[in-house]
């Protein structure tokens, strides 16, 4: 399909189709833990998704898909927290405009944005709420098991050429982003997130108009979006629409209380009790995952099986892996597959021959390139972010 193309009738009766077969998400905030019966369902432009609610749409990556370095685009994850998201996009009438205290007001034209000089690299795009669902004890919020993921090669502006060719001020302290999706009140808080402005003029931060290669697809931000990478999601503004430049610190619902960690370094309090002082998530903390064999798998006796999984960082790539197949009792390091930046996950792989029958526990543990690694156990925050234990995963052996 023809990205940005879908027609409004289209992509409501797809929707709709999947709105009647499940309990709709509430209204807007991601406030209410609703029973997900995750079915597979396709949106347009969409594979086959695991879905979490469907006004606003929410969809989760199934790991087997994760087999590929990079994430085919109708693979990757969707996530809106507004009911009212575009349907389609005019890109004749789209325009960009970044304003508030800068030198001049820009209306970017697609065309416009595309004579900045292009830059592409590979990111994980990995929501802060990715692993909630496995927060003991249980918190609010969309219930993702860990596919709220995904590996994908973005191309676009750089954030800081924009910024300058708007001319950013003295005085200025940050910039905040606003896309087309609306909340279905006034009441309901915009998304509007900001990055202080020393962060907003860091080089690898694009507003990005292809991933993989081709224009964005419409659930996943068309016809740009900002990348923030090494950070988590939260960031990564789609369908982008306002960009301001502010002489006072921009505060808003999604800025606080919403998408804060308590300030402590893991970014983790007692499991059930209430932070102190809060900062705004920012970087991503270490993960890996197996992704095969999957959960339950039965395997052969003396027969090779490959151990394979992802592992990535916060923007510091990855030093090494560690496997265990005994529960971790002991641990082998993995072969790291192609390297595509620090940025990008990386594959990594054990060969593993059982030789005796029985039932065994599987699990990875990554280390990143300045030396932090993942816990054996959760770690607790209020609204379910940063998830990233050393995951069991059983399979038998016959
Ligand atoms: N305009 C807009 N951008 C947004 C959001 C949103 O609700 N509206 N959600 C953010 C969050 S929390 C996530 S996890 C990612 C999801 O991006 P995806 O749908 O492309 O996977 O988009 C981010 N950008
Ligand atoms: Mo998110």
């Amino acid at each position: 399909m023809n990205n940005g193309k879908v027609s409004r009738r289209r992509f409501l009766r797809t929707v709709g189709t999947a709105a009647a077969m499940a309990a709709l998400g509430g209204p807007a905030i991601e406030a209410l833990a609703a029973p997900y019966e995750r079915k597979l369902v396709r949106f347009p432009e969409k594979g086959e998704l695991i879905l979490l609610t469907s006004r606003p749409p929410q969809l989760e990556t199934p790991l087997p898909l994760f087999k590929d370095l990079v994430t085919p685009n109708e693979n990757v994850f969707v996530r809106w927290h507004l009911s009212d998201i575009p349907t389609s996009v005019d890109l004749a009438a789209w325009r960009l405009q970044v304003g508030g205290n800068t030198e001049k007001e820009l209306q970017l034209s697609m065309d416009d944005l595309k004579k900045f000089e292009k830059v592409t690299f590979t990111a994980v795009i990995q929501c802060a709420g990715n692993g909630r669902s496995f927060f003991a004890p249980r918190v609010p919020g969309g219930q993702w098991k860990n596919g709220a993921m995904a590996n994908v090669t973005w191309s676009g502006a750089r954030l800081r050429d924009v910024l300058n060719a708007a001319g950013v001020k003295a005085g200025s302290v940050d910039v905040s982003f606003n896309g087309l999706d609306k909340g279905p009140l006034p009441t309901v808080p915009d998304l509007i997130k900001s990055l202080v402005m020393d962060k907003a003029l860091e080089e690898d931060i694009i507003i990005a108009y292809e991933m993989n290669g081709k224009s964005l697809t419409l659930l996943n931000g068309f016809p740009a979006r900002l990348i923030v990478p090494g950070w988590y999601a939260t960031y990564w503004v789609k369908s982008l629409s306002d960009i301001s430049v502010n002489t006072k610190a921009f505060e808003g619902f999604w800025m606080n209380p919403a998408y804060r960690i308590p300030d402590t370094e893991c970014g983790c309090i007692p499991p059930g009790s209430k932070p102190g002082r809060t900062v705004p998530i920012n970087r991503m903390s270490t993960r890996s995952l197996i992704i095969a064999p999957g959960e339950g798998e039965k395997l052969a006796r003396n027969k090779p099986a490959n151990i394979m999984g992802v592992a990535f960082s916060g923007g510091y790539g990855i030093k090494d892996v560690v496997v265990s197949t005994d529960g971790g009792r002991t641990w082998a390091r993995a072969d790291l597959g192609k390297d595509l930046g620090k940025y990008s996950w990386i594959q990594f792989t054990l060969p593993w021959k059982p030789a005796k029958a029985g039932k065994y526990t599987l699990m990875a543990k990554a280390t990143n390139g300045i030396g932090d690694s993942q816990p054996f156990e959760g770690l607790w925050n209020p609204a379910g972010y940063l998830w990233n234990k050393v995951e069991p995963l059983s399979v038998t052996v016959n």
